[in-house]
């Protein structure tokens, strides 16, 4: 394995609390590809954070080696990286609970995430969902994480985390590297097809509103032809006046890997159905061998659970270092 204590270290992770989606992957797992040979990086399948909201167990169950199996399928090395899943791991949930006895209740009621979950028609408001953020500090703040790569919606969580972490060693001398967040320039926010003034989302109630990495060809076409798009005709990048064109050229640009001027020129004098079927098919053809990886690694349940026993493994040694410290901060009596 190619590790050394100079290389920044990173962590990040998806709770499986819905399909993996192409916002996760431009959001997320295309930078944890583009770091692993650079960074000592650990990626979670953040499973203690899904049940904030309602699972049902069979379906958790699935999605969890779904998710591993895409982690895998999008370029990501077990061998190159720590890939293990957040429950495995009980260090997460004790410096959770610590990082509870530092965190203010109006940190908390503050997070913007929280509210829109909290008002959601029939939404189930238990402490879990509210505390979510307090989890994530602990998970990034274990593995003294100098870099965590996420979309511009987790920006304020990983705030709170810094400030944790300020406020901690402030306290108790330096217990905790202060994380900084890394947020891609394109893509840190992809919008919902259907209300594109809403980010994309996996736990929207309209499956016409995402893209799921293991969307069918047809699928995919069928939900771009459905994109809401904009008043006018014009094919212009413009996420004020043009939020829905300015979202499919944002994803054509991403899954062609070409700049959005240059798009902006190539459809003069076409219309919006033009750019709707022209993303589909980047999508599509960006899709296909992941999606082609993914049925092989999704078959063989048994070698999906070595690697997350294995990251577990690796993962826990180091938490566990974290956790003694803060502990001793404490002047909890030592473990024999
Ligand atoms: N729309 C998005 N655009 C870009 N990046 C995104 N991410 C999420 N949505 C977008 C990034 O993907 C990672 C996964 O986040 P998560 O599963 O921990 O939770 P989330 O941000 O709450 O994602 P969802 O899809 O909205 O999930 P639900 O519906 O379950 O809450 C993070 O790095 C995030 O920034």
């Amino acid at each position: 394995m190619v590790m050394t204590a100079a290389r920044p270290v990173v962590l990040s992770g998806i709770q499986p609390s819905g399909q993996l989606l192409i916002s996760h992957y431009v959001g997320a797992m295309r930078n944890w590809v583009a770091m692993q040979d650079t960074h000592d990086s650990l990626f979670m399948l953040v499973d203690l954070h899904a049940i904030t909201v309602p699972q049902d167990p069979a379906t958790l169950r699935a999605r969890c080696y779904d998710f591993v199996a895409l982690y895998l399928a999008a370029g990501l090395d077990a061998q190159k990286n720590t890939i293990f899943a957040q429950s495995h791991v009980s260090a997460h949930a004790e410096l959770g609970w610590i990082l509870n006895c530092y965190t203010h209740m109006g940190e908390l009621e503050r997070m913007t995430q929280f509210k829109d979950k909290s008002t959601r028609a029939g939404a189930v408001i238990n402490v879990g969902l509210f505390d979510y953020p307090v989890l994530m500090a602990a998970d990034i703040l274990l593995y003294q994480a100098t870099h965590v790569p996420v979309g511009a919606d987790q920006k304020q969580h990983l705030e709170l985390t810094r400030d944790l972490a300020i406020r901690f060693n402030h306290q108790y001398g330096e217990v905790f590297t202060v994380p900084e967040p890394f947020i891609p320039q394109t893509g840190a926010r992809i919008m919902s097809l259907q209300e594109p003034t809403k980010k994309m989302s996996k736990s929207d109630p309209s499956a016409l509103s995402y893209i799921g990495l293991l969307d069918t060809p047809d699928v995919i076409l069928k939900k771009f032809k459905k994109a809401v798009t904009d008043s006018g005709s014009e094919i212009r990048f413009d996420p004020e006046e043009k939020p829905g064109v300015s979202n499919l050229l944002t994803l054509l640009s991403i899954f062609s890997n070409t700049e959005i001027p240059a798009l902006e020129r190539h459809f003069e004098g076409q219309g919006y159905g033009a750019l709707k079927v022209q993303t589909a098919e980047a999508v599509i053809a960006f899709l296909a061998p992941i999606q082609e990886k993914f049925a092989a690694l999704r078959a063989d349940e048994g070698a999906l659970d070595d690697i997350l026993a294995d990251g577990a493994g690796r993962a826990r040694a180091r938490a566990e270092v974290t956790l003694r410290r803060v502990y001793d901060a404490h002047g909890f009596l030592p473990r024999r």
